[in-house]
């Protein structure tokens, strides 16, 4: 008797069949993609479906290693990564995945061009963005400081297509007593011989592999909270490849994100350069924060494509009662909720990419810069949300299979529960919303953004959607602008709702921009999209304040 065997779901490559990735990148250049941008794009996408994506099932079981001790018994602390990660960094360098941006070949488009591969690249390759996003990060705050020195010591290593010179930097914030409440850190600096040494311990150091991290220490003397914090710069390692001064106590046993070497860590006097003054160490790390935040975003989009990808290949090869999945009107009705939450995920999240480079190219004015500073968490918060609840869906859609490990579907769901935790949690995304509007001058003026945006949405078929968002904006606008005057805990209290309003009111906006420009250009895809759109609206209201 022949038994049953149902066949794998499988991918095409992901960037031919991305439509709202195409039009997105048709609206941000202006129909005019660079053939060389549309061949890289090819390429990840080919790759991230067939070759990367197949080592990744196969290197499932395979995670960093740290070893202490040599045969000789001297003190080593050496983490080896997995083989995907290797790869991976080659990959780095080769598509300019850190580098791009700062090459600014393409204008602001250097942005949106970095981060459709990074889009592609993620699912396939094992949350190596993580110190991707940390490396980018760092290059950009160098740049901030206007350290000089530090900038040419560090930027051509992080910037590099060379796999030789390239380095990866870390983000070392976190310690026992605040993942959040950075201001608590107890690191200290000492100025020994003229030499800044830090001592301390780092509680959650992701990608310890890294030549080089920014990180937060309180010179000797310095007052309490971030103001009495200083950014510092560590170089790991001597020039025989020992780390200076630095225990490598374990790495973390986390639920997902296995592959990132994420360590805990003891500074025993490891020598640091003060990056720029002795104080205000949290103001001066925030650009860190800000585009790591920005990876965050893309990196929860494209787990949830992956994710959504596989489950609409299933759909067709999965028959039960009598037909394809995919002909079942509830089953369909389910795909299309996920594919709607994805269109409205992904649309902010590139508004917010077109921003950050249009911001680093000097092109925004004060209240672009202002949305853009609301933007980033807001995006932030809730895709990492949207990511979680997205993927547990997509599990469901594999009934059985999409619980058991070896298909690789739970990864997906595990490396996603990352995304609202690290690099700011929701709650603490929402009060840095209420610190980014935090007086009526930015609160009108990110309306005023808003209000832009939809003025421009002239297409009758999202003009109505544009009304709504831009109204329950206003309404969120105003509750926070009267219970902020009102001093009391009520503004903390309905942080979290408020800025999920916003969020879905943005996602909404930035998903009824590219509708309408879909339309405008008579582009194929825009009955698809205004589908994705009128569906994100059926999905959940938007406002979510009032219950
Ligand atoms: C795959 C992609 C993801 C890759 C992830 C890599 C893994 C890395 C693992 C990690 O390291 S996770 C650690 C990430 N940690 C965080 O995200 C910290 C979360 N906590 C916060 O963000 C808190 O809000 C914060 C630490 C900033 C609060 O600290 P404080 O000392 O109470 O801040 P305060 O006094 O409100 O703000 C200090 C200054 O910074 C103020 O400026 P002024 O002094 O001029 O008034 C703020 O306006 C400014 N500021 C704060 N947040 C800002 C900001 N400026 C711009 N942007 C922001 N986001």
């Amino acid at each position: 008797m022949e038994l049953f065997q149902q066949p794998a779901p499988s991918l095409s490559n992901q960037y031919h069949a991305d439509t709202l990735l195409s039009s997105s990148l048709a609206r941000f250049s202006q129909n005019h993609l660079p053939a060389e941008i549309e061949a890289d794009l090819s390429e990840m996408g080919e790759l991230s479906a067939g070759e990367l994506y197949q080592w990744q099932l196969a290197d499932r079981l395979n995670e960093p290693v740290l070893t202490h001790y040599d045969a000789w018994g001297n003190r080593v602390d050496k983490i080896q990564v997995t083989a995907l990660w290797k790869e991976a960094e080659r990959l780095t360098t080769r598509f300019g995945l850190v580098a791009l941006p700062y090459e600014k070949k393409y204008g602001p488009l250097s942005r949106v061009y970095q981060f459709a591969l990074v889009y592609l690249f993620t699912p396939s390759t094992d949350i190596y963005s993580c110190p991707l996003a940390m490396t980018d990060g760092a290059a950009s705050t160098l740049l901030a400081t206007g350290n000089q020195a530090l900038i040419d010591q560090a930027l051509p290593h992080l910037t590099s297509r060379d796999p030789e010179r390239f380095w990866t930097s870390g983000q070392w914030m976190t310690e026992l007593t605040g993942g959040s409440d950075v201001g608590l850190t107890e690191t200290q600096a000492r100025l020994e011989d003229g030499q800044w040494r830090l001592y301390g311990r780092k509680w959650f150091t992701s990608a310890t592999t890294s030549q080089m991290t920014l990180t937060l220490a309180r010179p000797e003397g310095n007052g309490p909270g971030g103001k009495g914090l200083a950014l510092f710069f560590v170089e790991l390692r001597d020039e025989q490849g020992k780390l200076k001064n630095i225990e490598v106590c374990r790495l973390k046993d986390k639920l997902g994100t296995r592959k990132v070497p994420t360590a805990e860590l003891l500074l025993h006097g490891t020598p640091a350069e003060l990056v720029v003054g002795p104080h205000d160490g949290v103001k001066n790390i925030t650009p860190m924060l800000n585009v790591t935040r920005t990876w965050n975003s893309v990196s929860a989009i494209a787990l949830m494509r992956r994710g959504l990808a596989l489950a609409e290949d299933y759909a067709q090869k999965r028959v039960a009662f009598g037909a394809p999945l995919a002909e079942k009107p509830l089953h369909r009705d389910t795909l299309n909720m996920l594919k709607a939450e994805l269109a409205g995920a992904f649309a902010l999240t590139f508004e917010a990419v077109h921003l950050l480079g249009r911001l680093e190219n000097g092109e925004l004015n004060s209240a672009e810069k202002n949305l853009q500073r609301v933007l980033t968490p807001l995006t932030k918060l809730i895709t990492g949300k949207q990511a979680v609840a997205c993927l547990s869906e997509t599990l469901e859609c594999f009934g059985g299979a999409g619980y058991v490990e070896d298909t690789g579907l739970p990864l997906l769901l595990r490396d996603a529960q990352v995304l609202p935790i690290w690099e700011g949690t929701t709650n603490v995304l929402s009060l840095d919303t209420l610190r980014a509007l935090r007086g009526p001058a930015e609160i009108d003026s990110f309306l005023e953004s808003l209000t832009s945006w939809a003025s421009e949405l002239t297409q009758p078929a999202v003009a109505a959607v544009a009304q709504l968002a831009l109204q329950t904006s206003k309404q969120a606008c105003d509750w926070l602008k009267h219970t902020a005057s009102t001093g009391s805990d009520a503004v903390e209290t309905g942080a979290r709702r408020f800025a999920l309003t916003l969020a879905r009111c943005l996602e909404s906006l930035a998903l009824a921009r590219q509708v309408n420009w879909a339309l405008s250009q008579n582009r194929p895809e825009a009955a698809e999209l205004l589908h994705d759109l009128q569906r994100f609206l059926k999905n959940q209201p938007l406002n979510v304040m009032s219950d």
